[in-house]
């Protein structure tokens, strides 16, 4: 068993999470919020058995784009009489980061 942690763009979201239900793959959904850009991102628990690993793989490949973001950089401190014009710097935000873990034991109780 693996567990499929995998941090999407929101406007993947939804037709990532069709397409794995609509294989049959079960997955959570957690509202979560990037720590460089501090904007809403989603990310995906699936827990799956070892052989169907690949095929998650590439659904989420299928469904996530890159998308190149422009952000602000930080104001540097500025003396009195000086001034600065921020150039905004263009950030490419990947189609989808993912981590594959080893899953010590699953159940389903109830
Ligand atoms: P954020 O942390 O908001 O990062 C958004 C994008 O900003 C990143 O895209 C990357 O292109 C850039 N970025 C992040 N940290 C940076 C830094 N210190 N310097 C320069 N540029 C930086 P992605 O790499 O595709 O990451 C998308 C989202 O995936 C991240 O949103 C974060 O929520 C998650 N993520 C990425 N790497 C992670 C990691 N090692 N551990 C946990 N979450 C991660």
């Amino acid at each position: 068993m693996k567990l499929i942690v995998a941090v999407v763009q929101g406007k993947d979201a939804d037709r990532l999470v069709q397409a794995l239900t609509a294989r049959g793959f079960r997955a959570t959904r957690i509202d979560s919020t990037g720590g460089f850009l501090r904007e809403s991102n989603v990310t995906l628990l699936i827990g799956v058995q070892e052989v169907y690993a690949v095929d998650v793989l590439r659904i989420i490949k299928d469904n996530s784009y890159s998308r190149t973001r422009f952000v602000n950089p930080l104001m540097p401190i500025i003396e009195p009489g000086e001034f600065f014009v921020a150039n905004p710097v263009e950030v490419e935000v990947g189609g989808a980061t993912v981590f594959v873990l080893r899953v010590e034991r699953y159940e389903r109780i109830g």
